[in-house]
């Protein structure tokens, strides 16, 4: 790409991108070396002289490569993309970024996990860190949410205290990357603000099909203020284009074994096929006036404002389309931050984020060793940035003259403030009165309200599947005083929920208790979610003497749908059908998994040997269990028949090529099936 085509972010990166193919190998002073394998030694047999400055450096270079690992979101990948505005937002917001349809600007995504280590798998049961920096012409704006919409704890100062009770036990570091636990389940019992997330991440949401298939949500309230200085309280959501999908948790959890990093391969893969990921940026507004007009308050993260009550007004589409070049430059050192904000969005006093208005500078200067974090190429606003700071570690720009100081007559007192019509940021004038206390509003206390209204509103399905996660969960907490505690909290929200979680876990089962709302929100079910065929991975089994054509005709079908086939047989290398034509195969029932494929197409084939009808009637049967769409042509009817998954919901087969395809890229649109 020329670099005219490129956009202002990624013009910048270009100038620090380095390219050591072809290059002769030097030292870091630029010297050549001519020998990279022999430390320079006193004679062959002989000590290692300190000499040896060649040796020195590149071992002391390796010895200091690991920087800490952010404390949580460790595990994460991002990609690069652009954001654009569908019409200007300019009735609610001054933001330059949200005002005209034509520019683009450039972004940069990590999506993590929460719990887990920098090496851990990716399809735990968590909550995903989606965390978004727009590189805008007014400096950066950093959206810094969940895939869930809201949060377990109301103050931040109990955020230590979260993440200590989450992360694995300190006397044993045991478990990694997961929530079954005791010090976890005994943090939520005894702080029960934390019910509604709970119910979240019990749910599917907390087993994303893919980074691609989650929402994202800014979680607190901020405030949108326009150019008359009027303001809105917003809620940020972002919404994928190919709808919100989950794992199920049995497959959740091989996949961690089989392919620990499905979630970034999956995201990587998509990219480099040009299936760039796209989600719209929606915002939900309250005016000034109707902050105490609900029955949540406004400033409460522990509350989402219902879509039906507060529609989501969609106002632009982001587009993930370029790799990172390097993870460690770029998505490592990442530094993301809330207070991160340009003119027209500004705060609001939620608690919790106050608190992270602290905390994410804090946890950078330790993460990546000092205050110039912000000269990082990755971190660098694309628009001009001035001040009077100097030196620290790793300093890189040169600032010329006299003057560091402020106010000052050498520079002729710059570099000045802006003015507000100029694009200095003015902070919204709140008015704000108080005692100095220690406590909090009686309107954040209802906590189980919102989580029987998430509950009212899953379908059978679903609350099954929360049932199974809770019994799960529990069942690995050992203590049976915090099972107990647990069950009895969540008999404040649903007696459908408590009564067979405590039956599964032997606890004693509650007979009273229950919210008693019964409101329903049914955007917050996934089975209302878009449903498509696109970019959906199957798992196409065949051995040899197969119709060829047809099978052709059956993968150039799909593929119009975007539909992605992959061939599984017992060896890799070429298979031939019947009439001569030939695939080559991706992966052996050795390499490859059911659980790595959202459906399967058996064609099957004429192979003698019995351990090939064993292995794929293995990947059938698996599939099968995880509710995958299935099709089946020729012999591969047979196989299916044998195991009884004939006539089965979302189990297709057809001898007209045509038909089957179209009848089997409406099951894999689906998704799953669940009644069978
Ligand atoms: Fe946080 C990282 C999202 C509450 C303190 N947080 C971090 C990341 C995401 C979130 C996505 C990873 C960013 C990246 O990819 O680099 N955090 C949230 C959301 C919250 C939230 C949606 C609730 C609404 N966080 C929260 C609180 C605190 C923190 C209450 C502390 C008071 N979060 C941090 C941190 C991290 C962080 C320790 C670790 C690494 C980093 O900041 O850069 O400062």
């Amino acid at each position: 790409m020329s670099n005219e085509m490129k956009n202002k972010k990624d013009q910048q990166l270009e100038s620090f991108r380095v390219k050591d193919e072809g290059k002769k190998l030097t030292t870091n002073q630029g010297l050549k070396v001519s020998e990279d394998e022999f430390s320079l030694n006193a004679g062959d047999r002989g000590p290692t002289l300190m000499e040896d400055f060649h040796f020195r450096e590149k071992m002391t270079h390796f010895d200091h490569e690991r920087i800490p690992e952010r404390i949580v979101h460790a595990r994460g990948f991002a990609a690069h993309g652009e954001f654009e505005v569908y019409e200007s937002a300019k009735e609610f917001t001054k933001a330059k970024f949200l005002q005209d349809p034509t520019v683009k600007t450039p972004v940069f995504v990590r999506f993590s996990t929460v719990g887990g280590s920098k090496g851990s798998a990716e399809t735990v049961r968590d909550a995903r860190g989606f965390a978004t920096k727009f590189y805008t012409e007014e400096g950066n704006y950093d959206l810094v949410g969940n895939n869930i919409p809201v949060f377990f704890i109301q103050d931040a100062i109990k955020f230590p205290d979260l993440v200590h009770a989450l992360k694995p036990e300190p006397h044993n570091e045991i478990p990694q990357a997961q929530s079954a636990h005791d010090t976890f389940w005994d943090f939520i019992a005894n702080n029960q603000e934390s019910a509604h997330m709970v119910m979240w991440a019990m749910s599917d949401r907390s087993i994303p099909r893919s980074f691609r298939m989650m929402e994202g949500f800014g979680v607190h309230t901020f405030r949108f203020v326009n150019e008359e200085g009027k303001a809105h309280f917003v809620k940020f959501h972002w919404k994928p284009v190919l709808g919100i999908h989950s794992l199920v948790w049995d497959e959740a959890q091989k996949v961690a074994g089989k392919d620990p990093d499905f979630h970034r391969r999956d995201l990587w893969e998509s990219i480099e096929n040009g299936d760039f990921p796209e989600y719209e940026l929606g915002v939900q507004l309250i005016s000034e006036e109707d902050e105490f007009a609900f029955d949540f308050d406004v400033l409460d993260p522990t509350k989402i404002w219902p879509e039906e009550d507060v529609p989501v007004k969609i106002i632009g589409k982001m587009t993930l389309n370029r790799n990172v070049d390097n993870v460690f430059a770029e998505t490592e050192q990442v530094a993301f931050h809330p207070g991160h904000v340009v003119p027209g969005i500004d705060f609001t006093n939620d608690p919790l984020l106050q608190g992270r208005l602290f905390s994410y500078t804090d946890t950078q200067l330790i993460r990546l060793g000092g205050p110039n974090f912000h000269e990082l190429p990755i971190n660098r606003p694309v628009c001009p940035f001035h001040n009077n700071q100097r030196d620290g570690y790793g300093r890189q720009t040169i600032n010329k003259g006299q003057v560091s100081y402020h106010k000052n007559s050498i520079a002729a007192n710059t570099p000045a403030p802006a003015s507000e019509e100029e694009g200095g940021y003015v902070h919204y004038q709140e008015k704000v009165e108080g005692r100095k206390v220690r406590t909090r509003s009686e309107s954040f206390k209802d906590h189980f309200s919102q989580a029987k209204l998430f509950w009212n509103s899953m379908s059978d399905v679903e609350k099954d599947h929360i049932v199974e996660a809770f019994s799960f969960e529990l069942g690995k907490v050992q203590n049976k005083s915090v099972q107990q505690q647990v069950i009895d909290m969540f008999a404040n929200v649903t007696l459908d929920l408590a009564k067979p979680v405590a039956e599964a876990i032997g606890a004693s089962a509650p007979t009273e208790g229950g919210s008693n709302v019964d409101k329903v929100s049914p955007a917050l079910s996934q089975e209302n979610s878009v449903k498509k065929p696109d970019t959906r991975k199957v798992g196409v089994i065949l051995d040899q003497d197969f119709n060829g054509n047809e099978v052709k005709t059956v993968l150039d079908e799909l593929k119009t749908q975007g539909i992605q086939p992959e061939f599984v047989s017992d060896k890799l290398g070429v298979k031939k059908g019947a009439d001569g034509i030939e695939f080559e195969i991706d992966h052996t029932f050795l390499t490859g998994e059911s659980v790595l494929f959202d459906a399967l197409y058996v064609v099957g084939g004429k192979s003698l040997e019995q351990s090939f009808k064993e292995d794929a009637i293995y990947f059938i049967k698996e599939a099968f269990s995880h509710f995958k769409p299935i099709g089946a042509t020729h012999g591969g009817i047979s196989w299916l028949k044998e195991v009884e998954i004939v006539e089965k919901q979302g189990v297709v087969t057809g001898k007209d090529m045509k038909v089957f395809s179209q009848n089997f890229a409406g099951a894999i649109a689906e998704h799953r099936h669940w009644n069978r």
